[in-house]
């Protein structure tokens, strides 16, 4: 069977799956809506990754392909409800990736509010001219409040740091009722989750969610508030974002996503209040050999006639 790995991943998976199908790894980059149709009429499978555009045209034309086993637990590039439809399994890579972006989650949020980013940057210009008792104040990050957005298994875990690592308070929105191990309490209103003094985006991206935090969801936050998104760019309006960044109406913002990767706007780099990620959530050499293990996994289960343990429609 013929196998397209859109993206070079971890080398022993691709020797493993080698080993089994007749393997291509695409390496000029994340395949267009034309590409995806195409391949999808010329491989039995394929491993995608975000960035390839999977959307309703690729199941539209000639499917020699029947399976799509995702590199990511996010599957917003492929519409996987078209795919359903023409019988096309989809599985992504859920739990493997849990701890690592948490740990991303962590890393803006201890970062934006205590100005590591302007910090580093003012070491390396040669600007720092010694210690000074009201050089370089941020926020204080320990006992505060925390609104997790999404409490699903990163979110859980980003709480999971904030509550047992850091004292936070915990709240969080999710859309349904949770009942979780900890303690965090459900709050019923996206605004009263935005008033905490730490924000964390954890949704899936997707029709479902896109611009959930719009600008009057930003006004609900506190002044001294600060925003952190480590889910996908489209759950944000991010010009809504960057204006109340602009204007003061939040304190700072650590982002690991964006509307339109890689394009990150201007007047989001010009603000010294924003720490920017390029999409580090899951990059960890263990995480990314274990995501890659486990789409080729699912590949290997479809191909051998089963259910993909991990089949998202
Ligand atoms: C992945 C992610 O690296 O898994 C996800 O949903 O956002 C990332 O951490 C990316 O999706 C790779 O395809």
């Amino acid at each position: 069977m013929k196998l397209l790995i859109t993206r070079e991943i971890a080398q022993p998976v691709m020797d493993q799956a080698a080993e089994r199908f007749d393997v291509t790894v695409n390496t000029s980059g994340p395949l267009n809506a034309e590409q995806a149709a195409q391949a999808m009429a010329d491989y039995d499978l394929i491993l995608p990754t975000l960035g390839d555009d999977f959307s309703a045209t690729a199941f539209a034309g000639d499917l020699r392909c029947k399976m799509l086993g995702n590199f990511g637990v996010g599957y917003n590039h492929i519409d996987v409800d078209a795919a359903a439809r023409v019988g096309v399994a989809v599985s992504n890579t859920p739990d493997v990736l849990t701890d690592a972006t948490a740990d991303i989650g962590m890393t803006l949020l201890l970062a934006t509010a205590r100005r590591a980013g302007e910090g580093e940057r003012m070491v390396r210009a040669g600007q720092w001219e010694g210690f000074g008792p009201k050089v370089g104040l941020g926020t204080q990050v320990s006992g505060k409040s925390v609104a997790i957005i999404g409490m699903g298994r990163i979110g859980q875990a980003v709480a999971h740091r904030c509550h047992y690592g850091f004292g936070m308070n915990v709240v969080f929105y999710n859309r349904s009722r949770k009942d979780v191990s900890m303690p965090a309490r459900q709050v019923n209103t996206l605004a009263e989750a935005m008033g905490a003094d730490f924000v964390v985006v954890t949704v899936p991206g997707g029709a479902e969610t896109r611009n959930l935090i719009d600008a009057a969801a930003l006004s609900a936050m506190k002044p001294h508030g600060i925003f952190i998104n480590i889910a996908r760019g489209e759950v944000v309006d991010e010009e809504a974002l960057i204006d109340a960044l602009e204007n003061g109406a939040i304190r700072g913002a650590g982002l690991d996503v964006y509307a339109n990767e890689p394009h990150v706007p201007e007047r989001l780099v010009a603000l010294e209040n924003t720490v920017l990620l390029p999409h580090l959530g899951s990059a960890t050499h263990e995480t990314r050999q274990a995501m890659a293990q486990m789409a080729l996994d699912n590949i290997i289960a479809f191909a051998d006639g089963q259910q993909p343990p991990q089949q998202v429609n």
